[in-house]
């Protein structure tokens, strides 16, 4: 039910609902999140906007988003360890009557989250980062209450360390907060959202096709197949199956291990979308890449940006931190 009663010894009474995002170098976040303001500009009558919290995270927020808007490429990888801090407001609900106080309406704020986002060095693949950087990243994973985990399959088919870095993390997070006992049930309190990122790469896509995984819906005019969300977590296994670590498989295993059951949520995204031809109108499976080469060396973003599943991981998560949300881990409309 709803909680707002809970006991006043409860650590998670009255904080600041606070995401973190975590994932292997070259991974997606600096992309996810370039097209996660795009996202929620393009849905505006969801009523969620992504603001910098000071000038630097403002100036880089604009700056990703022109990067992928009109220079139509991909941001370059990160050079040092950067800290971000957005926030992320929600629409605010209809004013409230209190029963003891009928007289007086009493406006609900709108939903506030912080988005801590620490952007490693992006020296692409990197061994491993440095103690600092690894530091900081525990430090901002122990103090968040979600996360963003983000999965690269077209990595894991190439480099498979994701096991070895998601056991690592973990270990170190819960060497920090469940000794004690203030979370008595063993895991950890975070919301976790995996992402399963570059949907559109042809690997990815190929593999959701193939293995009968991607659906599409009749009444979705451009026919773009996606994975339902009961088959997401599927679809998951058999990429981490299909990874070139054998562990890879042991990642869902991690994962339900260290959170509760209900609190972890799998998605399929895509920071640029699928290609649709204009003059055609919907999906061609012959002609979906979304990214080509360019001179230069890099992608260019070939149609437009339309990023699937990237604002939808942060909506859940902020309706499920949010003060008073249900903590079945329900999807609260
Ligand atoms: N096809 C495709 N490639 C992506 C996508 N997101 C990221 N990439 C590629 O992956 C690279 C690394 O992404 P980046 O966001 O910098 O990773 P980070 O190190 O985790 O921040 C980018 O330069 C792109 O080439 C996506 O949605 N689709
Ligand atoms: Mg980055």
């Amino acid at each position: 039910m709803v909680d707002t009663d809970s006991a006043p010894g409860d650590p998670e009474r009255d904080r600041e609902p606070d995401i973190a995002m975590w994932g292997a170098s070259g991974s997606g976040k600096t992309a996810f999140l370039a097209a996660l303001s795009i996202a929620l500009n393009k849905a505006r009558d969801a009523g969620w906007r992504l603001i910098g919290e000071n000038p630097v995270s403002r100036a880089e927020l604009a700056k990703l988003r022109t990067t992928l808007l009109h220079a139509r490429t991909f941001p370059a990888p990160t050079e040092a360890l950067t800290h971000y801090n957005w926030l992320i407001i929600g629409p605010a609900e209809a004013p409230r009557r209190r029963w003891w106080w009928p007289w007086k309406t009493h406006t609900v704020k709108a939903p506030k989250i912080k988005l801590d986002f620490l952007d490693l060095r992006g020296d692409l693949y990197a061994e491993s980062e440095s103690n600092i950087d690894k530091k900081a990243l525990v430090d901002s994973l122990v103090k968040s209450r979600g996360l963003i985990y983000m999965f690269d399959p077209d990595r894991e088919g190439r480099v498979g360390d994701a096991f070895k870095h998601l056991d690592a993390a973990l270990h170190e997070v819960a060497g920090r907060m469940l000794v004690d006992d203030v979370y008595e049930d063993g895991k950890l309190p975070h919301y976790i959202a995996v992402c399963v990122t570059k949907y559109d790469d042809p690997r990815v896509l190929r593999a959701a096709m193939e293995a009968g995984y991607a659906e599409r819906d009749p009444s979705d005019e451009l026919r773009i197949p996606r994975v339902p969300e009961d088959r997401v977590r599927d679809f998951f296994r058999l990429l981490c199956r299909d990874a070139q670590d054998h562990n890879a498989e042991m990642i869902l295993d991690l994962i339900d291990a260290f959170f509760h059951k209900d609190r972890i949520r799998y998605f399929v995204t895509s920071a640029v979308g699928l290609f649709i031809d204009e003059d055609l109108g919907r999906f061609d499976p012959d002609d979906s890449l979304n990214v080509i080469d360019n001179p230069n060396g890099g992608l260019t973003i070939r149609g437009a940006v339309r990023p699937m599943n990237v604002m939808e991981p942060v909506i859940w998560l902020g309706r499920m931190l949010r003060p008073g949300a249900m903590r079945s881990g329900r999807w609260e409309a």
